[in-house]
């Protein structure tokens, strides 16, 4: 890992005395540090250009909406300093830091007193992520959606992911797929998951908003003291989108009884109490912006979500690990194979997430 030296911290408006640098092991993407002054506390990253290749482009974003939260939370009587991430601009008023290396570096003020969970077991507190999500999306309704650069584009756009998977198995350049043979089968006989969100989106159905596109759970800081979720982080993948992908991927990450890379797949379902506890936090906040297609739609948006990231997982891992990082040998397998058993467990219990929504819906 490439630390930040003495070079990169003194180029940022970072105040006081440096004391200390640590690494953050946190996302599968960027490299993340925690910088502490002796006046204030800094996350500093470095932004991986294999996956963002036009890093301006994705600060423009994160600047326009951190702002719009920030002032729409400070008219609203909230601690503005907390609700969202601040960016830190560098000594010349730019908002990365582009070293001797090439490597763009960014940083925002730290928010102290809050957690990151990777997971939960306790409904009321999940229920305060499925709160902030709504409020986040709210918070963004009138963020004109054209000022929004597609920071990676087709995202979450599942059939394409699809043909990429197929790409990868044809490819086979880790020389992998001969081990993984259930796991190809298991993506392939699902097909047809894929092209629901977008065609409700293509026909006009759903509508585009701006959407955060990467929910998990340890996206979202809860405070300490008060146990209320109080904002969510990593903005990198804000774009224009459908918010059913947002509720979906909330679902798999933190409605899963165990890590995203749990080996022991016994240990992995989905704990119906957490998927309603987060229905209903969320539902409360948005129940009546969302169209009745998104609403209808919610329960299948964790499948596809699901199937989405395990079948990015499996192509990652066939290509070769060359995406996420990885931190042991097959992780990226490991990763995929919690995806589809969580997959397997909501098609099982796909009628009772439908009849929690429509109940939950009815609440509000
Ligand atoms: C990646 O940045 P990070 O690690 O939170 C990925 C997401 C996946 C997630 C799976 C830009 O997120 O799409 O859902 O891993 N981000 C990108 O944990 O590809
Ligand atoms: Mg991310």
């Amino acid at each position: 890992m490439i630390t930040p030296n003495e070079k990169i911290l003194s180029q940022f408006a970072f105040s006081g005395k440096h004391i200390s640098t640590e690494p953050i092991i946190a996302g599968h993407i960027n490299n993340t540090f925690l910088v502490t002054y002796d006046k204030a506390k800094y996350t500093l990253q470095r932004i991986n250009t294999n996956v963002f290749k036009d890093p301006y482009k994705l600060m423009s974003n994160i600047q326009g909406i951190t702002k719009h939260i920030y002032n729409k939370m400070k008219s609203l009587g909230n601690d503005p300093e907390r609700a969202t991430l601040r960016v830190v601009e560098t000594i010349n008023g730019q908002p990365l830091f582009k070293d001797e290396d090439g490597h763009f570096w960014r940083a925002y003020y730290y928010i102290d007193d809050a957690k990151a969970y990777d997971i939960v077991e306790n409904p009321s507190l999940f229920y305060e992520a499925g709160v902030i999500l709504g409020k986040f999306q709210k918070l963004l309704e009138d963020y004109p959606i054209d000022l929004l650069h597609e920071t990676i584009p087709d995202f979450h756009n599942t059939p394409k992911r699809f043909e990429n998977f197929v790409k990868a198995l044809e490819q086979n350049a880790s020389r992998r797929a001969h081990e993984c043979k259930e796991e190809i089968e298991f993506v392939l006989s699902r097909e047809k998951y894929c092209p629901i969100i977008v065609n409700l989106m293509n026909e006009g159905r759903i509508p585009k908003r701006v959407t955060h596109n990467d929910t998990k759970l340890n996206n979202v800081l809860i405070d300490n003291k008060t146990n209320k979720a109080i904002c969510i982080v990593d903005l990198d993948t804000v774009m224009p989108g459908s918010a059913l992908y947002d509720f979906g991927d909330s679902i798999r990450f933190g409605a899963s009884s165990a890590l995203e890379d749990e080996k022991d797949l016994d240990k992995v379902y989905m704990v119906t109490e957490l998927f309603e506890a987060y229905a209903d936090g969320y539902l409360s906040q948005v129940k009546s912006s969302l169209t009745k297609d998104e609403i209808d739609n919610l329960a299948m948006s964790a499948i596809i979500i699901t199937l989405e990231i395990g079948m990015r997982f499996l192509t990652d891992h066939l290509d070769g690990d060359v995406y996420f990082q990885i931190h042991r040998e097959n992780h990226n397998l490991d990763r995929a194979r919690t995806q589809f058993k969580l997959v397997e467990d909501m098609e099982s219990k796909y009628d009772e997430m439908v009849e929690i929504i429509n109940r939950t819906a009815s609440k509000y």
